[in-house]
Parts: structure tokens; C-alpha cells; sequence
């Protein structure tokens, strides 16, 4: 056997990334008269080279792309480069080189790492959020929201990372520092630009239940984000003022119960008592230095003043005292609360604090006691203390609160939605451009035909202007113009960027990087078209079939993307699609989980990194690809293993030699009938095709389906193949091994594929389709013999029975020549063996 050629994977792969390369072969066109499948992979951001998370999630969406394609359909599967973002900054001032610069020489790079894997993308599709082809048609989507009122200026408090010198996301937030410079946060007021994402929260939360192919924990984790709560806005009349202070309760149930009322220390009613209290004064400012996340307040200690202010209950009529407190979030409801120590831990927690009341107005329904010296009763229960409405559950007494509170036009029923509107404004420079101008106190939108409005060119030429040029990326020098932000954008360093005339001036600001993950998937469709954002072939490709991406996106990017979506449709973008297309992106969803190595998750900061280049270098991409999917299914950690490496490497070199070994051999002459071992073989083969079909299909479970291969392979190695039929069948089992694993390792595949005789490339081929037939295991042949002679051969199940023989025989082509019209006058049947029919 020596004239076998060792399996050489480079130059293998080389060879079929050129031939795929050269043919075009994944460069797609939307063709109504075929069946589409988009399969996308979440694009990454250009941070300098690929990791392998990045590696494991383009392989799986790489691997569901080529066997849908296999399927016969028309698969878009494209990539691109989430390019803007503050990293590029930091580099770009730590290397004296621009962010530009920086963000594009690290594409150069990882694109080519991505070619090596053999990665069947449109790469005529490629793009990058940074280029302004593409920005272009963000910043008019945002004219287009700023007429409709979903994108609106407003001032607000923002958590503010003194060290990055930017506003962050309360899920920027973590711990009450930065996730990124780990600095305390503090709170600042400015002015940002922000989408009314709450507008579409009820159908953010109901969209969810259309998703029956998204995994169940991605969909509750963004049904905890929106947060929807039903309860009643309930008014509290101030004893000394004229006015009246709204709380929002979810639990109107334990309204007499109400201990004090608290707002927070933003209200305008905390901060007008302050005028009279400096103490309140210093708690308010307290509060300011702190971020007002819900999980930070929570854990922080509870304080609070009283600010001297009484309400009225509104039903009792007794006068309660007002607090500031710092654990009452203005962002939520109304900004301030009713407070029911008894049956809300923080609100009991402060009344310990500070001395105030705790009254029991709900039991337990089962009958215990409760001891409140010791924490809250929180949970539902029965009306006590509480007048006329003891003995009420919690709906009942809702209600009859509800119409109480309505006939004295003291109360009305409120959804809420913890999901905030999206404030969208960034005070960075390496980010899209906000499309607004200033004039005479007034903004608008820039015109469509002045777009795009580019970001300028920031580059470090020397060492000597570096000074400058960190000053502007951190921008700490402050300049006086109408806008608030002017003081801390580092595009305010750059007259020559906002200044329009003398008299109009363009916001400084640019967008949260998440603004461009938001739509890219439907720029993908037609990255080209420089008249329209979105167009025909967007009708062709969305939504998207399969979206591949890591949990951590579970919240944010999806919302955000689900939430543009929408807003696309709404501008009418969509209206080429089907009705039930037009409501949510991506149909099913699959988030990989993490690679760990010594059980840590693989970071550059943990120093366990594994370069894919090496690995590349030493064993080939279809190695590097096949260990991926075979070490752990997609949704689960997978532990970095070299000699899992190893071992997969091992395997394919196996299956090469074996394939080759077998086109090399000779049958003899089919002396022998068929055996067991024959029919249990083909049986093998069948099997392993229908469950590996399942597997790469409903279950997404790439594994096992290597496992199943590897099962068939080392099968077929023993089975003996002496005879025609056997030889073919073995032939049969190795092609479909080769089909089946051609999506995982799609060079080596391509290679046996040829050596297997075949003309036709793999990549043209079919998915092999299994016969019903031969699933079942135990099958046995059956002679057909007329009166005596030996006609027929069929191949049953065991065990049939005769009616079922006689059936199948008399309805075979041959037999029904032997039988001439005549009907048997006897039929013999030995079961499992022989069926004789006589005839006279
Ligand atoms: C009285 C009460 C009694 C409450 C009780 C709870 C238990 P969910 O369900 O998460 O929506 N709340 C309202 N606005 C708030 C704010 N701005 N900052 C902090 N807390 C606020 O939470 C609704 C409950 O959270 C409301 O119901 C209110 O406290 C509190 F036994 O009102 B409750």
C-alpha cells in the first residue's frame, strides 16, 4: 500500500479553498425559484485575531450553513466587521497609531485567518460598521426615527465612567464599576440622544412566544430584561401643599399597611425640599456619587431624611411622613414609593433603620403566624387589619382597592416596564457620527443628501503630536458652545468637523456601538446598494434561518436587534416581506457556549489562550474544525483539550488511508450470498445516516453526528468485502461518511470524495437520503421457490409473517413472469427461510 499518499492537510486545503475560490461557489444570489436558508454567525469585533470562541462559533454556523446547502437550498451565509468601538481608542493611543488604522490592519489580519478555515462565505458581502457606505444608512434610518419622535433628546442622569471618560449602559454597570476600567461609577446629568425602545416593549415581550426555535433561557432572560409589572398608580395627597405625590405599587393589596411614603433623590420634590435642608441636601448628593442600577441599590445600606413633607391616605385619611431614600430608583414608576415594611424587605429594612412602623396587614393563607422582628412576610396572602377588605386574596382585594381608589379618582391600573428607552449617545470619537445639527437653539436632522456625515480622520503621525492627539481621543480640554456635550466629546476638539457656519454646529456625540450590530444582519442582504438601506433581495434573504452567537448577547444585542427590526418595518423597509416575516430576525437561534481550558474560560488575561494559527500550521483548518465540533455539544462548554487535537487529527488521517486502502482493493466474483453481516451493514449505514440527519437538523447536535461516523467508519474498516455487493456496499458506507462529515471538514472531504471516482465536486453533491427499509435491524432473506424451482430472492424483516410473504412475492416483477396468471394451489411457507407456492 505504499503508493498511498499521506493525508497532507495543507495542501489539501489550499488546493480546495482555491478551487471553491475560483468557482465562486459561495457567492449567492436571491432566486425566488429556490428555497433560501440565511445562516449567520454574530460578526466579530476586530480586536486584533481570532480566539477560538470565535473559531467555535463560525465553525457551527460554517457547519449548518454547508449541510443546508447540501439540502439543496439557496444559502446566504456572509461576514463582516463590528468596527467601531472604544478599544480601537485605547490601542490606538497606547500604539501612536490611529483607530482607524488599527481597526483595519487587525481586519486584514483576522480576515485571512478566517479564509485558512475554509469558511463558506459570500465574501463579496463583507462589510465594515466603520465604512461610511454603511454608516450612512444608519444615520438616515435616525432621521427618519427623529421625525417619527422614537429618537428624542432629553436629559438625563447617566452613569458616568470617569476613567473610560464615557456614559455607560446600566448593563455596563457591574458591581458599580465600569466593566471595562473597573472605576467606581458616579452620576452625571447631560443631555443625550435617546430611541423610545419603550414604545415597544409589549411587543418585544409578546414577540417572544412566536420563537419556538429560540432556546428558552435566552427567552426568559429577555423577558426578566423588559420586565413588565401590573399594578396601580396610586395618588397621595400632601397635607401642608397643595399637590400630590404618585406612587407605583404592585401590591395595592397591602395598602393599609403604608408606613410612610419615600421618593428618590432626584425627584423634583426632593430636590425642591432641599432648598430648606442642607442635610438633604448632602444625602441627595450622596446619592449622585453612586450609580442607581436596581442590583447596585439593592445592596447598598438603606438611608434616607425625612423631608418634613406629609401625605395623606388616601383611604384612611392619616397623615404619613415623606423620606428621601436612596434605595428608590427614579428611573422606575413614578419615582417614589408607598412603603409596607411588614411585607417588603427594603422597605422594612429601612423602617428598622429609622424607627418607623411596621404593621401587619397580610397572613399567610395556610394559617401560620409570621414573626416580622425578623425580616418582611413577602409573599401573598390574606387581608388582615386592613377594614373592610379583610379576608380578601390578593386579586379580590386588588380589584376592590382599584374601584375604590377610581370612584375618588385617586388611582388608575399601570403597566410598567423595567426596559428604559435606549440612550444612545456616546461620548467618544471612534464611533458613527449623530446626524443632527444645531442652529439658533434648535437641532435637526442632517438632509439626507448631506449624508454621510463622515467621522474624521484622526491619525498619529509622530510621537511628537501624540500629546495632542491623546488629548483628543480622551478630550480634556473644554470648549464653550451651545451644546452640553461639547465639554466632553472628543469630536469638540474639532472645529473643523462641527462647525457648519458661523451660526450651526453638529452634535459631537456618536452612537453606542450596539446601534450598528442592531441592522447589520439586513445590510447584509444588499451591502452594495448605495440608493436605499434595505431592498428587494432583503425580501429574498430575511429573516435570517439560523443565528449562531455566544450567550453574553442573550439580552442586549438581541433586544436591540429585535427592537430595529421593528422599527425597519415600521418605516415600511419590510414591506416586500410576508406579514409573518416581518416581525422578528432571526428564527432560530443557537448560543454556543464558552471554550475553557483547565476550566477557566480561554482569555488573553488568564494567559490560556491557544492561537488558532499555530494549530492551523500544525494540523490543518479540517483538524482544527473537527476537534471543535466533536468535543462537546455547541450549547455547552467546551473543555480545550491537545489531545482531543490530537485525536481528531488522528481520525481523519485514518479515514484517509482507509478510503484509499478500499478503492485500491479488488472484489472477487459474488460468491457468496448475502450474510448477516451484509444485511447488518447496510442496516449500519442507514441508520447512521437518519440519526446523523437528526442530528445536524432538529437536534443541532454535531457531536454525537461525528460520533456516528466515527462508529460507521470503524465498522466498515472490519467488514469484510470480498464480494461485488460487499465491495459496493463498503463503497456506499464511505460515501456517506465523506458527505456526512463534509460539512465539518469540508478539504479532506472534497479530496475523498474525488478519490471515491467522482466527477461531480462534493461541494455539488446532495445530502445522502436513507431507506426506511433497511432501519430495521434484524432482516433475514426469504427464498422464493415455485414448485420447487428457485425463482426469487427477498430480503425481509425476520419474523414476517406469511400472508405478508406471500404478498411481497406475488407482487414481485419476476415471480409474477414465473406465475403466469396462475393462482398457487398450495403455498408453503418456512418461516424466515423459504416460501414454495405450488401450482397445477
Ligand atoms: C408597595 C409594596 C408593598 C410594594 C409590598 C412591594 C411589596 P416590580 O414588581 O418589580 O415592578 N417600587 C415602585 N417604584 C419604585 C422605584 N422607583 N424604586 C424602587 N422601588 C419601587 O416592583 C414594584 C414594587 O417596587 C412596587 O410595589 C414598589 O413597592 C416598588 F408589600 O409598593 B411596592
Amino acid at each position: 500500500m505504499n503508493d498511498i499518499e499521506d493525508y497532507d492537510a495543507h495542501k489539501l486545503e489550499v488546493e480546495v479553498q482555491k478551487f471553491w475560490d475560483e468557482n465562486h461557489y459561495f457567492n449567492v444570489k436571491a432566486d425566488p425559484q429556490r428555497e433560501k436558508f440565511y445562516c449567520l454567525a454574530m460578526f466579530p469585533y476586530p480586536s486584533g485575531s481570532l480566539h477560538m470562541g470565535h473559531i467555535r462559533n463560525y465553525t457551527i454556523a460554517d457547519t449548518i450553513s454547508r449541510y443546508q446547502r447540501m439540502l439543496g437550498k439557496n444559502v446566504l451565509q456572509p461576514m463582516g466587521w463590528d468596527a467601531f468601538g472604544l478599544p480601537a481608542e485605547n490601542a490606538a493611543r497606547k500604539n501612536k497609531t490611529s483607530p482607524a488604522d488599527w481597526t483595519h490592519n487587525n481586519i486584514i489580519h483576522m480576515r485571512a485567518q478566517l479564509k485558512r478555515l475554509g469558511l463558506a462565505y459570500d465574501w463579496n458581502r463583507e462589510l465594515a460598521t466603520c465604512d461610511p457606505s454603511y454608516y450612512r444608512w444608519e444615520q438616515w434610518l435616525f432621521g427618519k426615527l427623529l421625525e417619527k419622535g422614537i429618537a428624542y433628546r432629553k436629559e438625563g442622569w447617566v452613569n458616568w465612567d470617569p476613567i473610560d471618560q464615557t456614559v455607560l449602559a446600566n448593563e455596563q454597570v457591574v458591581d458599580g464599576k465600569g466593566w471595562r476600567s473597573g472605576a467606581p461609577i458616579e452620576r452625571k446629568k447631560i443631555s443625550q440622544w435617546y430611541l423610545k425602545i419603550s414604545d415597544y416593549a409589549e411587543q418585544l415581550l409578546t414577540g417572544l412566544d412566536a420563537l419556538g426555535d429560540w432556546p428558552e433561557q435566552v427567552k426568559q432572560m429577555q423577558r426578566n430584561w423588559i420586565g413588565r409589572s401590573r399594578g396601580i398608580n396610586i395618588q397621595f395627597d400632601l397635607a401642608d401643599y397643595r399637590g400630590s405625590l404618585d406612587v407605583f405599587t404592585t401590591r395595592p393589596d397591602t395598602l393599609m399597611g403604608v408606613s410612610y411614603l419615600a421618593i428618590a433623590a432626584e425627584h423634583p420634590m426632593a430636590l425642591q425640599a432641599a432648598k430648606r435642608s442642607p442635610m438633604l441636601a448632602e444625602l441627595i448628593e450622596k446619592c449622585h456619587r453612586r450609580p442607581t442600577t436596581e442590583s447596585t441599590a439593592m445592596t447598598y445600606d438603606k438611608i434616607g431624611i425625612d423631608t418634613g413633607l406629609r401625605a395623606i391616605h388616601p383611604i384612611s385619611g392619616e397623615s404619613l411622613p415623606v423620606w428621601c431614600a436612596n434605595f428608590v430608583l427614579i428611573e422606575y414608576g413614578s419615582g417614589a414609593i408607598m412603603s409596607v415594611p411588614a411585607h417588603d424587605q427594603r422597605d422594612w429594612e429601612f423602617a428598622k433603620t429609622y424607627q418607623l412602623p411596621i404593621r401587619q396587614v397580610i397572613k399567610p393563607s395556610n394559617g401560620d403566624s409570621v414573626c416580622l422582628a425578623e425580616k418582611a412576610f413577602t409573599e401573598h396572602g390574606i387581608l388582615c387589619n386592613s377594614g373592610k377588605y379583610d379576608g380578601m386574596r390578593y386579586q379580590q382585594a386588588f380589584d376592590a382597592i382599584l374601584l375604590d381608589l377610581k370612584a375618588i379618582g385617586k388611582g388608575r391600573e399601570t403597566i410598567q416596564y423595567r426596559l428604559k428607552d435606549w440612550g444612545v449617545s456616546r461620548q467618544r470619537y471612534w464611533g458613527v457620527p449623530i446626524p443632527v445639527v444645531y442652529e439658533k437653539n434648535e437641532y435637526r436632522a442632517v438632509n439626507d443628501d448631506d449624508l454621510p456625515v463622515i467621522l474624521p480622520s484622526a491619525t498619529v503621525r509622530d510621537s511628537a503630536s501624540l500629546t495632542e492627539t491623546e488629548g483628543f481621543f480622551k478630550n480634556d480640554t473644554a470648549s464653550n458652545t451651545q451644546q452640553s456635550n461639547i465639554d466632553i466629546s472628543p469630536l469638540s476638539q474639532r472645529a473643523d468637523f462641527y462647525r457648519v457656519t458661523d451660526t450651526c454646529q453638529r452634535e459631537v456625540d456618536t452612537f453606542d456601538t450596539f446601534v450598528e450590530s442592531s441592522w447589520y444582519y439586513a445590510r447584509f442582504t444588499c451591502p452594495h446598494n448605495d440608493t436605499a438601506m434595505l431592498d428587494e433581495e432583503t425580501a429574498y434573504w430575511m429573516p435570517v434561518d439560523q443565528y449562531v452567537g455566544g450567550i453574553e448577547h442573550a439580552i442586549l444585542h438581541l433586544l436591540y436587534a429585535r427592537f430595529f427590526y421593528r422599527l425597519m418595518r415600521d418605516l415600511g423597509l419590510l414591506d416586500k416581506l410576508p406579514d409573518n416575516f416581518k416581525n422578528e430576525p432571526f428564527k432560530r437561534l443557537l448560543t454556543q457556549g464558552m471554550v475553557l481550558k483547565g476550566g477557566m474560560k480561554m482569555s488573553k488575561s488568564k494567559g490560556n489562550t491557544v492561537d488558532p494559527n499555530d494549530l492551523i500550521d500544525k494540523y490543518g483548518a479540517d483538524t482544527v474544525r473537527l476537534f471543535i465540533m466533536f468535543a462537546a455539544p455547541p450549547t455547552k462548554s467546551l473543555e480545550w483539550s491537545d489531545s482531543g487535537v490530537e485525536g481528531a487529527h488522528r481520525f481523519l488521517k485514518r479515514l484517509w488511508r482507509q478510503i484509499n486502502v478500499h478503492i485500491r482493493a479488488q472484489p472477487t466474483e459474488n460468491i457468496v450470498p448475502r450474510n448477516t453481516e451484509f444485511y447488518s451493514m447496510q442496516h449500519l449505514i442507514h441508520k447512521t445516516i437518519a440519526k446523523v440527519s437528526d442530528d445536524y437538523d432538529r437536534r443541532q447536535s454535531f457531536n454525537t453526528a461525528i460520533a456516528a461516523n466515527m462508529e460507521l467508519s470503524n465498522a466498515l474498516d472490519k467488514f469484510d468485502s470480498q464480494s461485488a455487493d460487499a465491495y459496493q456496499l463498503k463503497r456506499e458506507g464511505y460515501e456517506a461518511i465523506v458527505k456526512m462529515l463534509s460539512p465539518i471538514a469540508p478539504h479532506i472531504m472534497h479530496h475523498l470524495w474525488q478519490h471515491l471516482g467522482h466527477d461531480t465536486p462534493l461541494i455539488d453533491c446532495p445530502w445522502p437520503h436513507y431507506q426506511t427499509e433497511f432501519l430495521q435491524a434484524d432482516r433475514c432473506d426469504v427464498i422464493v421457490q415455485i414448485n420447487g424451482k428457485l425463482r426469487a430472492r427477498l430480503n425481509v424483516v425476520r419474523g414476517t409473517d406469511e400472508a405478508s410473504i406471500k404478498e411481497l412475492a406475488l407482487s414481485d416483477n419476476k415471480i409474477r413472469k414465473y406465475m403466469n396468471g396462475v393462482t398457487p394451489s398450495k403455498v408453503i411457507y418456512v418461516k424466515d427461510k423459504i416460501i414454495n407456492f405450488v401450482c397445477q
